[in-house]
Parts: structure tokens; C-alpha cells; sequence
């Protein structure tokens, strides 16, 4: 049987996975042979040369140690300090230092050497985002032949934002190196697109274009889901009870906005909390009828740029409750902490209205969650930015631009008010979406269709290939994926 191997920055550990994608990942490879590999969490003097194995909830699990200097090179400073900043659109927030870009390159090197001992030639290698984009080139250089998938969990780029990353050719180099590059939205398979039209408009007005040659590489939108299901069974759990239990005495019948996220500067927090000020200024009817809870552990906490939002949240918070706050009424809830799943759940269930508002967002994972959670009878009503990827598939939420204070505080209020009948409606089809975008779909898709990479390969005359690849011949393979490029691209970059 063919084996997966999984690698991303960090492995599953021994406590329970509290992201939808960890448990997704754990769960696809445990239903196959191989190991996952990452980051161990440790630092070690020297760069370790191989990885340690042990199993973690029946999983192989593989880990290496990195140097206390390359982990902050690779992860605080290129990953989360360019990279991140950047794929979000937020150059303003990037920290361009040069030299972090070789202690990047030189943990994915490190990756691939670990990687390398354990390999068999049929296994699929799939590997998992920004942190590793160089890695299929550095195994190719290894003589790795294996198939070798790539998914990128954040928006793709604009081509300024591509333009104004330090050594950008290299890594869309690295990036076609792939067998298959998986989006989470069409608009990122579409910035793509623009990028290499800006190049050949760029070429054909004189100018020197970055040349990428596609070869076979398909790049396709994969949109990731949670398990909606799991979330259903889940929001009725005792756990998810009493945490339901606990608040809803508390809120003593008002109506909960509950917002959770990571703490990023992405997630639009501070935007969040002016649209519900508004939301409390324009509407004196509700103050007092409704309560907003805002959950958000930190992250990411040793970049400056974290502490800057943290602290721009707190301000936030602290004005709006000075500004609303009664002696016995408080407006907002704002918790600094992780929860457990069920917990989560249970919160999810109780609130009126879910707020997905990010600035830009890959998918957004909570967006699914809030829908497998509600109650069919009595479901809440999903506010959801149009800039995450979630807005490509959940058209009966309130869509709002997350900067648009006033929309946002608007659909809050349409939410609070809409009708049980409308509510139900609406998440009907949520949910209908969500399932048929579950995670275990996401994972078959995208390794069908990089098990379908190769098959063309392997099937295939030279010339054939290149045209399947431009999506030029039928491919008589059920999960082939349709081509990124229109021909003529491809012809001038390929
Ligand atoms: P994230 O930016 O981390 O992921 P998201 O998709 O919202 O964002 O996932 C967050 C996960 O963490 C959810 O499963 C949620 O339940 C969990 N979580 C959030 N707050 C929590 C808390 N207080 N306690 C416990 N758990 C909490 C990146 C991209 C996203 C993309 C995902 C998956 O930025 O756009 O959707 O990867 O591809």
C-alpha cells in the first residue's frame, strides 16, 4: 500500500489537537501507512542530522530538533515576519531583515535530509505550507523522485505583495516544483493567474518577467472544511453542555455575538469590536439585550507585531466598555485563552450570532465549525467576511467587508434580528455546504488528484503529458484536475 508521509512545521503532540486540521490530518493518516514529520519543539546546539520516531496516539510521528538561531531565522523571522505578513497583505506589517532567508532555506534543507533515509519510492509525500515551500526542491536535489504535494493554508498573494518578498523568483520556483500545488480558494488559484499575466504583460513592454516553467505541476483551490458532523455531536456533549449550561445562565437571555480566533492581526479584532461599538450606539434598544464574547489566546507572541495588535485589542475592549459598561451590565467578554473542542462547541450552540470577520483568511476553519454546532431548530446566523475563503462557499451568511465598520455592524444587528424561520433556512444550506466540504472530502480530493498527477505521468507519452497538464486532453482520470494556465500562458512560461 502506498504510503502517506505528511510534513509540516509542527507534528500532532501528545495533547489533544485543539485545530480542526490537526484532528483532520490525524485522522487521514491513520486510516494509511506512513509518518508525519516536523519540528519537535526542542532546540538543540547542532542542527539535527535525523529524525526521532515515536508514536503518538497510534501515529508515527517524526521530529527534529532545530537550532535556537535557524528556528527564529525560519519561523518568527522569514515565515512569520515576510511570509505572513505578506501572503495577508499587510506589507506594512513585514519585517524584511536578509539573513533570515538562509536560515529558512536552511531548515527546509534540513527537512529534506531527515526525510531522505525514511523514503520509499512509492510513497506521496505531502507537505504543508508556507514553512516549506522550498522542500520538493530540496528533495528533488536529493534525487527524490516520489510524487511531492504542497497545500498552502493562507490566501496566495497579489503580485505587488509576491513582488515585495525578498528572493519571490525562488520561491515560485520552488513552489512549481511540486506535483501539486493546492489552494484554498479560486481567488487564489486567480492571484496566481495574475501574476503570471502581470509577467508576460511585463515581458511584452520590455521588461525582464520571472520566468516559471509550470512543466506537469497542476495547482487547483482544494477548499479545507472541519467535520460539521463531529461538531453536531459534539455541541451535545456533556462537556459542551455545561460549558452552554454556565454562560447561558450568565447571559441570563441575552443574545451572545461570539467571536474566536486566534490572536492575529488578520482576524480583524480590532475592527470587530468598533463594528459592535457601532452596533451599540446606533441600536440604544439593545444595550443590555445583548452580549458580545470574544475569545482569542495568543499567538505568534514573540513577534512585535502581535504584541501590537494584543495590545490595540485591549484598547478596543477597555473603550467600549468604558464607553457602555453599567454597574450591572458589561458589554463585551474578552477571554485571552484556549478551550477544549467540546467547550468551543457548546459556546459555538449557544451563540445567536457567529463572527467570522478576518481581513483576509486562507478558509477560515470556525466559520465551519459554528455551523456543525448549531442547533437546527433554533440555528444562529453566521457573519462572515467577504475576504476569507470561506465566503466562496457559504453564500446564505452575512457577508460583510470587515472594514466597513458600518456594514458590519449593520448585518450584526439584522443578525440579532433575524427571524426563526429565515435563520433556519439560511443554515440549512450552511450546513448542506459544510458537509459537502467536510475535511475527510478535502483530503481524498487533494490526494486523488495528486495521486492523479502521476498517473498521467506514468500513462502518458512526453508530448501528452504536457498538453494534459494545460488541460488540453481529456485525461480519462476521474480526479484530474483542471489546468491554472490557459495554453498561451503556458506556451510563453512553460
Ligand atoms: P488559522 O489562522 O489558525 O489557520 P482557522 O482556520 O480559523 O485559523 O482555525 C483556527 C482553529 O483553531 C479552529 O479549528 C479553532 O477551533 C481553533 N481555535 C481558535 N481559537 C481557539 C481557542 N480559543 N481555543 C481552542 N481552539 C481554538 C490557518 C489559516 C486559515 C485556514 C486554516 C486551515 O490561516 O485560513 O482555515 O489554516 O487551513
Amino acid at each position: 500500500m502506498t504510503r502517506l508521509i505528511i510534513v509540516s512545521n509542527r507534528t500532532p503532540g501528545k495533547a489533544p489537537a485543539a485545530g480542526g486540521l490537526a484532528v483532520a490530518l490525524k485522522k487521514t493518516l491513520s486510516e494509511r501507512d506512513g509518518f508525519w514529520l516536523g519540528w519537535s519543539g526542542n532546540f538543540a546546539e547542532k542542527p539535527a542530522k535525523e529524525a526521532q520516531f515515536q508514536t503518538i496516539d497510534g501515529l508515527d510521528i517524526a521530529q527534529i530538533d532545530l537550532t535556537r538561531e535557524d528556528h527564529k531565522a525560519y519561523y518568527a523571522g522569514f515565515s512569520n515576519s515576510i511570509l505572513w505578513p505578506a501572503f495577508h497583505l499587510r506589507l506594512d506589517l513585514t519585517d524584511i531583515q536578509s539573513h533570515w532567508y538562509e536560515g529558512y532555506r536552511r531548515v527546509n534543507a534540513q527537512f529534506a535530509d531527515a526525510l531522505v533515509p525514511h523514503l520509499r519510492p512509492d510513497d506521496i509525500i505531502w507537505v504543508h505550507d508556507y514553512h516549506l515551500i522550498p522542500l520538493a526542491s530540496e528533495l528533488r536535489r536529493r534525487n527524490v523522485r516520489n510524487r511531492i504535494g504542497f497545500y498552502l493554508h493562507i490566501p496566495f498573494p497579489t503580485p505587488d505583495a509576491l513582488h515585495a518578498i525578498p528572493h519571490h523568483e525562488e520561491l515560485l520556483k520552488d513552489l512549481v516544483t511540486y506535483d501539486l500545488v493546492g489552494f484554498q480558494a479560486q481567488r487564489d488559484v486567480a492571484a496566481f493567474n495574475e501574476f503570471i499575466a502581470h509577467e508576460q504583460m511585463y515581458k511584452e513592454a520590455g521588461g525582464i518577467p520571472v520566468v516559471i516553467d509550470l512543466g506537469n505541476t497542476v495547482l487547483d483551490a482544494f477548499p479545507i472544511g472541519s467535520d460539521p458532523d463531529a461538531f453536531a455531536r459534539l455541541a451535545t456533549s456533556p462537556n459542551a453542555q455545561k460549558m452552554h449550561k454556565r454562560v447561558a445562565r450568565a447571559m441570563n437571555g441575552r443574545a451572545v455575538l461570539l467571536g474566536v480566533d486566534r490572536l492575529d492581526y488578520s482576524k480583524g479584532l480590532p475592527q470587530r469590536v468598533q463594528s459592535y461599538e457601532k452596533l451599540l450606539e446606533n441600536n440604544a434598544n439593545l444595550r443590555r439585550t445583548v452580549h458580545m464574547i470574544q475569545i482569542a489566546p495568543p499567538s505568534r507572541d514573540t513577534i512585535k507585531e502581535y504584541q501590537v495588535i494584543s495590545d490595540e485589542l485591549d484598547a478596543a475592549v477597555g473603550r467600549l466598555t468604558g464607553r457602555f459598561a453599567e454597574p450591572d451590565w458589561l458589554p463585551i467578554t474578552y477571554v485571552k485563552r484556549a478551550y477544549s473542542q467540546a467547550s468551543l462547541a457548546g459556546l459555538y450552540r449557544l451563540a445567536r450570532v457567529g463572527l467570522v470577520t478576518p481581513l483576509r483568511d486562507g478558509m477560515n476553519l470556525v466559520a465551519h465549525e459554528y455551523i456543525g454546532a448549531q442547533d437546527p431548530e433554533d440555528p444562529g446566523v453566521l457573519v462572515l467576511s467577504r475576504f476569507a475563503g470561506a465566503a466562496e462557499l457559504f453564500h446564505e451568511a452575512l457577508l460583510i467587508n470587515p472594514f466597513d465598520t458600518d456594514e458590519t455592524a449593520e448585518a450584526m444587528r439584522q443578525a440579532i434580528a433575524m427571524p426563526l424561520d429565515e435563520r433556519k433556512a439560511r443554515w440549512k444550506r450552511l450546513m448542506e455546504t459544510a458537509r459537502a466540504h467536510n475535511v475527510d472530502h478535502w483530503a481524498a480530493n487533494y490526494l486523488d488528484a495528486l495521486a492523479g498527477t502521476r498517473a498521467a505521468e506514468a500513462s502518458h507519452e512526453p508530448q501528452e503529458r504536457a498538453m494534459l497538464a494545460a488541460g488540453s486532453l481529456a485525461s480519462g482520470h476521474a480526479t484530474a484536475r483542471a489546468p491554472l494556465l490557459p495554453p498561451w500562458l503556458r506556451s510563453v512560461f512553460g
